[in-house]
Formats: structure tokens, sequence, C-alpha cells
């Protein structure tokens, strides 16, 4: 922080020093990131979603129509759009000047934007150098460098998940907490492959919520692809052995394992995924080719945090943001991208099949920042 900064930013920095120790405490009351909690799961829909493109998903994200595409894209992130953009936006009403009030309210939108403290400092930092520099010296000029600065972070963590095909069925393990939107994600990728002709098995991992393996089983039957099962609470790390082992028997292309998001048992979550992990190694030594960590936006700023739980539990390669429409926490993509630097490969925006998207950097920036407002 520069000594201009130090002073004026009284506000900034109580806020940021109190951001940091309150966003851990009141994980904890979210028992550990959500991770494990002792919550009641948030019920997940046993039954698919009726949705009558589940024939004829794409292999790309990308519906036929582009401008439709973009078009649900942007209304998928109407809520955040309406939160963090707006309030940006209207830091700067009726306000010329670039003033000290101005850059002052600018951090509370920032650090209330669920975008992580950190973030939130350097995209002011970055703003009020550029101001002292007179670089900056207008609103427009301030929305317009925001959004080249969020538009950069973004593109760094843009890498959609290639499905290598080979010799090897590729294998995917998908992570996250219960009710962040696995199976459903696993359905929509497996959708996609499906239907491009691939040979596609889902593995039910998830052995210990009640109605998760047949949630898995239904979704399977609609999409037309083979999950393999084991008994009722049988050791995932057991059923993901023996599916691996199906899997390249039967020459499967692509391999989706379902995971808990929290355990009826005493062995802490971390250490089964973490064994699940090392079960796949050694059947399939490049297995799994991709681990996939789904998380719910809604978390807001607690997803942070629960991204580098699993992250330190196995390396996760991807993540996948979902529920993008529901909440005007999407802001949180930006945490994610720029503290965690973890590629994002899908975003969800909604409930239905073609509603999972590769993720790109400059469609969600144009669509978060859409506006007629001429300097966008
Ligand atoms: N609106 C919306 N709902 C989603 C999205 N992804 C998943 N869901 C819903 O979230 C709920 C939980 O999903 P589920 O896949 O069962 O979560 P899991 O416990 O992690 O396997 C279901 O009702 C899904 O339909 C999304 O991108 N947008
Ligand atoms: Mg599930």
């Amino acid at each position: 922080m520069s000594e201009d900064q130090e002073k004026k930013g009284g506000f900034f920095r109580r806020i940021f020093r109190r951001g940091k120790t309150e966003d851990i405490e009141s994980d904890r009351e979210t028992s550990e990131t959500g991770v494990e909690s002792e919550e009641p799961p948030k019920r997940a829909s046993l039954e698919p979603v009726e949705d009558a493109s589940t024939e004829k998903a794409h292999v790309s994200s990308e519906p036929p129509d582009q401008a439709t595409g973009l078009f649900r894209l942007r209304s998928g992130l109407d809520k955040t759009r309406n939160g963090f953009i707006r309030n940006l936006d209207e830091v700067f009403l009726g306000n010329k000047q670039l003033d000290d009030k101005v850059v002052q309210r600018l951090e509370e939108v920032l650090i209330t934007a669920d975008i992580g403290v950190q973030t939130a400092y350097e995209l002011l930092e970055s703003v009020t150098e550029r101001v002292k520099r007179r670089e900056l010296d207008d609103p427009e000029m301030v929305m317009k460098h925001l959004k080249v600065l969020i538009k950069d972070m973004l593109s760094g963590v843009e890498a959609p998940m290639r499905v290598g095909y080979g010799s090897e069925p590729f294998v995917v393990m998908v992570l996250g907490v219960n009710g962040s939107g696995k199976t459903t994600t696993i359905a929509k990728i497996a959708a996609r492959h499906k239907a491009a002709g691939r040979k596609v098995m889902i593995v039910a991992g998830d052995t210990f919520r009640a109605g998760a393996v047949e949630q898995v089983e239904i979704w399977a039957e609609r999409i037309g692809c083979q999950v393999v099962r084991g008994k009722d609470k049988a050791d995932p790390s057991s059923v993901v052995f023996e599916a691996i082992q199906r899997a390249i028997r039967e020459d499967f292309e692509l391999v989706l394992v379902d995971t808990a998001g929290r355990l009826h048992t005493r062995v802490p979550l971390m250490e089964e995924l973490k064994k699940v992990h090392r079960t796949m190694g050694k059947k399939l030594p490049q297995a799994p080719h991709e681990i996939l960590l789904v998380i719910d936006a809604s978390m807001g700023q607690n997803a942070i945090l629960q991204a580098r739980t699993f992250n330190e539990a196995v390396p996760v390669t991807g993540v996948c943001l979902t529920k993008l429409d529901g909440t005007s926490k999407g802001g949180v993509i930006l945490g994610i991208s720029n503290e965690l630097k973890i590629p994002i490969r899908f975003i969800g925006i909604g409930e239905k099949m073609d509603d999972l998207r590769d993720f790109n950097a400059g469609d969600f920036v144009e669509a978060l920042f859409a506006d007629e407002k001429p300097h966008r």
C-alpha cells in the first residue's frame, strides 16, 4: 500500500483486516467452508431437469447460434451485473470528479463484491495509482480500466477442458461439496461427449448420500451412457477401482467419477478423496487426467476458501463454477481466478443440458458489462 493510500485508506485497511479474519470465522461457522457441514445438505433434485435438448446436446458448449449463446450468457449473468456492476456504475453517478469520496466509495463496492479482499485490493490499487498519475481522470475511463483489468485476470485462467482420446480412457474426477452441482455437471459433460459419439461411463462414487447413486442412474439412462455403481455404502475407492478396470477392458473413452461432498462415516472427506485419487493412479498411472472442482457461485467468498481446501487435498486441475444464473455473487469467479490461478473450465448458467459452457473470458466480460452505455 502506498503512503498516500495508507493515509486515506483507513476505511479500506479496516475492512481489509477485518475481512480476512471474518472470512475465516464465518467459514468456521458454516463449518469448514461448508465441507463436511453438519447442516443437512441442500436438497438436490433427484429427477433430471426436463430438458428437450438432452438428446441433441453438442460436444462444443456453443449453441449453434452464437448470438443466442451470448444472449443466454448475458441473461445468465443478469444478477451479478445488476449487483456488482451496477454498484460500480453507481459509484460514479453524478460524480465527474474522481475525488477522495469517489475512491472511498469504490473501495466499499469492491470489498463487498465477493471478488475476494486480495483481488479487490489489487483492482483498487491499480485504479488509484492511475488516478494519481492522471492517466484516468473521469469515471468512464475508470470503468473501462476496470473492465480491462477484470478481463486480464480472467483470461489468465481461460482453459477449456480438452479430453484427450487415446488408447486409454480419459478419467475425470469430480469434486465439490454437496449441492454444488457435481452430478448435474457430470451429466452435462457426459451428454456432450455421448452426443459426439464417444463411449462414456459415469462412476457413482458418492456412495454415502441417500439417493445419490439413483440420481446418477436416472441421468445416465436419459443420456444413454453406462453407470458403474457399488453396493450401498460401498467403499468409493473400490467402486472406482473396478470401474476403471472395466473402462480399460471395454474401451471406454471418457470416465466421469462422481464423488461424495460429505461423508456419513468417520473418515474425513479429504482423506477419502485422497484415497480415491490414489486408487485411480494404481489402475491407470495417468489417471485422473482431470480433477474438476465444482463450486457453487452463490457461496460468494466462501467459494475461494473452499477451493483452497480441496486443492490442498488433491491437485485440482480445473474449476467449474455453477449457478451463476441464480446469484449476484458471480464476482467470485475473479477471486478464484486471481487468488488460486486454477483454470476455469466451465461455467454453469442454468439447470439445462446446454447451460454448461466452456469458460470464455472475453464473452464473460462482455456479458457482464453488457449495457447500452457508450463507454462499455
Ligand atoms: N440454476 C442452476 N442450478 C444448478 C446449476 N448446476 C446445478 N444446479 C442445481 O443444483 C442442484 C444440486 O445439484 P447436484 O448436481 O445434485 O449437486 P451435487 O450434490 O454436487 O451432486 C440441483 O437442483 C441442480 O439442478 C446451475 O448452473 N444453475
Ligand atoms: Mg451428487
